[in-house]
């Protein structure tokens, strides 16, 4: 093929794929060749078990790869070309997920040597699944996805490694055996969860708890490991009762729905966990609009997840007590997966993206970082 031919059918095929898909945003294409033309073969040995911890932090910070799992794979671009990727993403549920998008589309530039394929599934499995084989007809590079729900993967899976396209499963997991992909990173939920429990233990010391909590989207890595972690806590505490448990969707809408018919339903509750801060938004909406008063000063105890630039205002000013926090910005560890695959280098079967509490002012934890306006500044997102 020549390069132009090849352009031109890449750009039909890209067609198709908007058809397929909704809500799809394909990064402009840049007039560059070799894109796809020869995607590496992937390697994707069974990777072990060993995890890299790795500050969140773009590529250059990011700690030396101690397993390395993964064969050379030969360089798609190594003539220089521009190097694509797809990046299957949820949608735009969250102030997280805007975060997490602009991080990969700045990353991901042209201006980086990149032409990024960028579709925001709008929270679809099936839209999810459909545009990462769009990406492997397309031939693209390398494909990233940040796995809407965790099951259901393996047939997808299964052809991109057929392809032998590289796939880089980010932020959420799948329940896929792992050498059905190249490498997987993100944030710990279930760390998360732990935590999130443990503060809250600590910060009651012994007092009762009727807790309410708003989970994020069914299926979903970080709903199944934020629940899991904090009912660790809670089967260790015997006086601390879950009323209910209910999904917000990650939304600031569901948060308030979900609040609302809470407050219909239980009228002695302590505690409210939400597994987002766009939930929080939502749930304080709720218990203002009932006369319900929460924070430090107020009768409910809330804690978020995800420490954004907003949920930590709030923590800052004593509405939301804990925030645990999700760094978004992960794509700088994905560019770094892919420099090493470019290199032939072998690259990591999971890096983890690490993570801190927060919480407001006056309080003091062994588990969490006090709030102050100077966090409140640092954090851009
Ligand atoms: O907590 C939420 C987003 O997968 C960690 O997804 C992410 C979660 C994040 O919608 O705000």
């Amino acid at each position: 093929l020549t390069k132009s031919r090849f352009r031109e059918e890449t750009k039909m095929k890209k067609k198709v794929v908007s058809l397929l898909v909704a809500a799809m945003t394909v990064a402009s294409l840049t007039a560059c060749g070799n894109s796809g033309s020869d995607a590496p073969a992937a390697n994707q040995e069974p990777a072990p078990a060993e995890k890299q911890e790795a500050e969140p932090a773009p590529a250059e910070s990011q700690a030396e790869a101690p397993a390395e799992s993964q064969a050379e794979a030969p360089a798609p671009a190594a003539d220089g070309g521009t190097i694509s990727v797809g990046f299957a993403q949820v949608g735009h549920e969250s102030d997280w997920r805007a975060a997490n998008t602009k991080n990969y589309q700045d990353t991901f530039s042209a201006a980086n040597g990149y032409e990024l394929s960028f579709v925001d599934c709008d929270n679809d499995h099936a839209v999810q699944i459909e545009t990462v084989r769009g990406f492997i007809e397309q031939e693209l590079d390398y494909i990233c996805i940040a796995p809407i729900q965790s099951a259901g993967w393996d047939t997808v899976l299964q052809e991109a490694k057929d392809a032998g396209i590289p796939v880089l499963i980010v932020d959420r997991a799948v329940d896929a055996d792992p050498s059905l992909y190249t490498t997987a990173l993100g944030c710990d939920m279930v760390a998360e969860g732990e935590a999130a429990g443990n503060w809250l233990a600590e910060y009651l010391n012994g007092e009762d708890a009727n807790i309410l909590v708003i989970e994020g989207s069914v299926g979903a890595s970080a709903t199944l490991g934020r629940t899991e972690g904090f009912n660790n806590i809670v089967s260790q505490n015997s006086n601390w009762k879950v009323l209910d448990s209910q999904s917000g969707d990650f939304t600031q809408a569901g948060g308030q729905e979900v609040m609302e018919s809470f407050i219909k339903s239980y009228s002695d509750f302590n505690v409210v966990v939400c597994q987002n801060d766009n939930e929080a938004y939502g749930a304080m909406d709720a218990m203002d609009a009932a006369g319900i008063t929460y924070g430090v000063d107020g009768d409910v105890t809330i804690i978020s997840f995800d420490a954004t630039h907003d949920g930590l205002q709030y923590t800052l000013d004593g509405k939301i007590t804990c925030n645990v926090e999700c760094n978004p910005l992960q794509a700088g560890f994905a560019e770094d997966v892919i420099k090493k695959l470019q290199a032939g280098e072998a690259v990591d079967a999971w890096t983890l993206v690490v993570d801190e509490a927060f919480v407001a002012p006056g309080i003091t934890s062994k588990y969490a970082v006090t709030m102050s306006q100077e966090v409140l500044d640092g954090r851009a997102y």
